[in-house]
């Protein structure tokens, strides 16, 4: 492996296939959840004040960071963010999640959704991906929510176990679903390019609960949106993941639908990943969020078989395959950093 790469760039390197000096790695929902400098911000402030507030957005992006040790940040938002941005109501409940005071229902609702204008509409998000792109020794990586995922909270309101409404939506009215992905895809693709010239280095599309779908909803039904917005990345030149839980059956579309990086939930090996995704895109992942909760020789256990099954062959972004669970010791995963550098 090169050693011309350090904790500044081994994360963008993987993600574009070139040897690194050893193995980059971030935790997805790294800002928040576990850290208590993040809870004693959240005992003050609310979600939406955070995020309205480029300081204590630029704070608590950067905690992980400094407690942890891994090689990218991510910014601290959420994926209905813009949504609220240009007007829609919804509150993050706590415990809950998003929660939509009108959720989507007909035609008529797509009058509420304006385009967004990042300048005025995301002013504090954007001053923070700017001081933070400045000063942090990592990369920052921007996202947003998948069309799918976004409208999934939008038309049932809230959180969900089965998506009953949105895809009684997306077969019953076909043209409406897809007008209603068209326009999360544009404010998406808005949300995206300006966090990127602001200077975030990467991108995450969070197409979280995609893996509910039947693939060939998700290639017919939802997949052409996704695609439409990497597609709108391309000129930017920055490394683009394409995320999901229980996407075993999709992640070949994952990786068609115009990513660089896919990312693997635990339910896939990654060798098998490897044989699904096919050759040309890094991936990230895999270790089961819930193991990161159990004794540390458990972990290390299930760290090196991640890494084993992976071979040291180029392009492994190592992650959890979802995001860190709130009762996870952060201590645990300081020592996963220093052990996948070690041995990755
Ligand atoms: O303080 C709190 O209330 C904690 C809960 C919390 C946090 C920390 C929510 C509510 N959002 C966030 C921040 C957040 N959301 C980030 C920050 C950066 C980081 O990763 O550290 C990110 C990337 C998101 C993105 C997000 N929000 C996703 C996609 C990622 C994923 O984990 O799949 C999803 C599905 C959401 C919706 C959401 N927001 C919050 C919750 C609890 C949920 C999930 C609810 C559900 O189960 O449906």
């Amino acid at each position: 492996m090169a050693a011309s790469s350090d904790r500044s760039d081994r994360f963008l390197r993987a993600c574009r296939r070139e040897p690194v000096d050893v193995t980059p790695i971030w935790f997805m929902r790294q800002a928040g959840r576990c850290l208590p400098e993040y809870r004693a911000v959240r005992e003050r402030h609310g979600m939406f004040e955070i995020m309205a507030n480029a300081e204590l957005t630029a704070e608590v992006t950067r905690q992980p960071v400094d407690r942890l040790g891994v090689d990218a940040a991510i910014l601290f938002s959420d994926i209905v963010l813009p949504l609220s941005a240009i007007g829609v109501d919804v509150e993050i409940k706590p415990g809950v999640g998003p929660v939509f005071a009108d959720p989507f229902r007909t035609a008529a609702d797509l009058e509420r959704l304006r385009p967004l204008e990042p300048d005025t509409d995301m002013a504090p998000v954007l001053d923070a991906v700017r001081s933070l792109s400045a000063d942090l020794p990592v990369p920052l990586i921007g996202f947003a929510g998948a069309p799918f995922t976004v409208a999934s909270y939008f038309v049932e309101g809230g959180p969900s176990r089965d998506y009953a409404k949105t895809k009684s939506l997306m077969r019953a009215e076909p043209a409406l679903w897809s007008a209603l992905l068209d326009r999360l895809a544009d404010l998406a693709i808005a949300s995206l390019r300006a966090q990127v010239g602001a200077g975030a280095a990467a991108i995450q599309l969070f197409d979280s609960w995609a893996g509910a779908l039947a693939p060939e909803d998700y290639r017919g039904r939802v997949m052409p949106a996704s695609a439409r917005i990497f597609a709108a990345l391309t000129d930017l030149d920055v490394p683009r993941i394409h995320f999901g839980v229980g996407t075993g059956e999709l992640l070949a579309d994952f990786g068609a639908a115009g990513a660089d990086v896919v990312g693997v939930d635990w339910r896939i090996p990654m060798d098998e990943a490897r044989r699904r995704v096919g050759e040309g895109y890094a991936l990230q992942g895999n270790l089961d969020p819930a193991l990161c909760t159990a004794p540390w020789s458990v972990v290390e256990t299930a760290a090196q078989d991640v890494l084993d099954r992976v071979g040291g062959a180029p392009g492994h972004v190592f992650n959890l395959g979802h995001g860190v669970l709130p009762e996870t010791d952060p201590d645990v995963l300081t020592q996963l950093v220093d052990f996948v550098h070690a041995n990755g």
